[in-house]
């Protein structure tokens, strides 16, 4: 049969997989398992890129966006981190509201569709700031939609400000929260998550963030940190938790694993994910999540070398331009800060893909030649 797809592997743990996935059908824990065991990637990336073309065809998406993070103190000291700061400590910055709409417009041009604002959870400035943060946002840049706070963060501002995650979730709303990025998910497993980041939420926690966001009508992402401590068991307890809350509630738009970066951090003297850990986290990504719509190949993080090879592996997702990213870098991630959207594109046709820009909600973008050329 193999040779009717083009799907070879000396593997045979792989048949019944292929058969699965060319039937449309859903993977189990034990097939998850077994893709990430194989040492035949091209197998698997055969696969993924099967679902991903069946999916998208060609299309790969990205965005013309901006980083913001308001502030880097934080009270959790995750060992993963090497962002963010306790209050007093050297390099520990915390902006203040017209420094942050100035950050917001130092990178503005007419082409930012989305401002992904995330950052520590600092203990003592009030939600209001928060509020006023997105609000101040909205009026000035009113066309840019408002990805911003991680779960672990709406679950912190919902702790100190005395309210329910709900009310949290649904004042920063009416402030201009206009959906949820993907961060602080990390593994769920508590084992591992005792190890890396051990003041956080826990992952019944996230899940629960996630639920309420998406039964509010906010949309939101999901990530996954691999590359440090986890076994192929937590990583598809992951994956499968998110499979089965996508069920639920089909808020998720874009999965996004995350490469550890070891530098700067408590867990320094672990070794960095190799390229073969990359593709196949994608590629594995794209098969088990078969309810979740986009694979992001977040180059910032992958190298734009490795994201352009994922495009043939199952993303069809790189992110955007970003311009100014600090979490990866403070972890010695050695990619430029930001990426021009003529980059991105060429990037994307090498790989013989169809670039389409998108807004968050992945309508396509449609440029004028001058709207362009102020593109950054
Ligand atoms: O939650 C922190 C991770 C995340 C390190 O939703 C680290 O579109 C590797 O979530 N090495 C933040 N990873 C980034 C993030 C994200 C990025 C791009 C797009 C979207 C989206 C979301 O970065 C954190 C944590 O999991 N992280 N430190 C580190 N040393």
């Amino acid at each position: 049969m193999g040779w009717m797809h083009g799907f070879q592997s000396d593997d045979s743990a792989l048949l019944p997989i292929r058969d699965r996935v060319l039937a449309g059908s859903r993977l189990t824990s034990e097939d998850a398992l077994a893709l990430y065991r194989t040492g035949d990637i091209l197998a698997v990336g055969w696969l993924a890129n099967w679902v991903r073309e069946r999916l998208h065809g060609d299309a790969t998406y990205f965005n013309v966006n901006r980083h913001i993070n308001p502030t880097n103190v934080c009270v959790a000291a995750c060992r993963l981190c090497a962002f963010g700061r306790k209050k007093d400590a050297p390099g520990a910055y915390t902006m203040a509201l017209e420094e942050a709409f100035e950050t917001a417009r130092s990178g503005y041009t007419e082409a930012v569709t989305e401002f992904h604002i995330v950052g520590g959870l600092h203990p003592d400035l009030p939600f209001q700031y928060f509020l006023d943060l997105l609000a101040g946002l909205k009026e000035r840049f009113p066309q840019v939609h408002l990805k911003a706070f991680t779960m672990v963060e709406v679950a912190y501002l919902a702790r100190r400000a005395k309210l329910s995650v709900r009310d949290t979730l649904g004042q920063l709303k009416a402030a201009g929260l206009d959906s949820l990025p993907g961060g602080g998910a990390e593994i769920f497993s508590d084992r591992v998550r005792h190890i890396i980041c051990d003041h956080k939420i826990d992952g019944d926690e996230w899940l629960e963030t996630a639920r309420l966001a998406h039964s509010m009508g906010l949309r939101s992402n999901a990530t996954m940190l691999y590359g440090h401590v986890e076994n192929d068991e937590d990583r598809v307890d992951h994956l499968l938790k998110l499979r089965a809350l996508q069920d639920e509630t089909g808020g998720f738009q874009t999965f996004i694993p995350l490469a550890f970066h070891p530098d700067n951090t408590q867990l320094e003297h672990l070794p960095k994910t190799t390229g073969m850990l990359d593709l196949k986290q994608i590629a594995v990504s794209r098969l088990v999540l078969d309810n979740i719509q986009h694979i992001k190949a977040y180059w910032q993080m992958l190298t734009s070398k490795i994201a352009q090879i994922a495009l043939r592996f199952g993303a069809d997702d790189l992110d955007g331009t970003v311009i100014e990213e600090k979490i990866y870098h403070d972890a010695g991630a050695t990619t430029p800060q930001g990426m021009r959207r003529q980059e991105l594109v060429r990037l994307i046709r090498e790989a013989g893909r169809w670039p389409v820009e998108r807004d968050t909600m992945y309508r396509p973008v449609v440029r004028t030649e001058a709207s362009v050329t102020v593109a950054v």
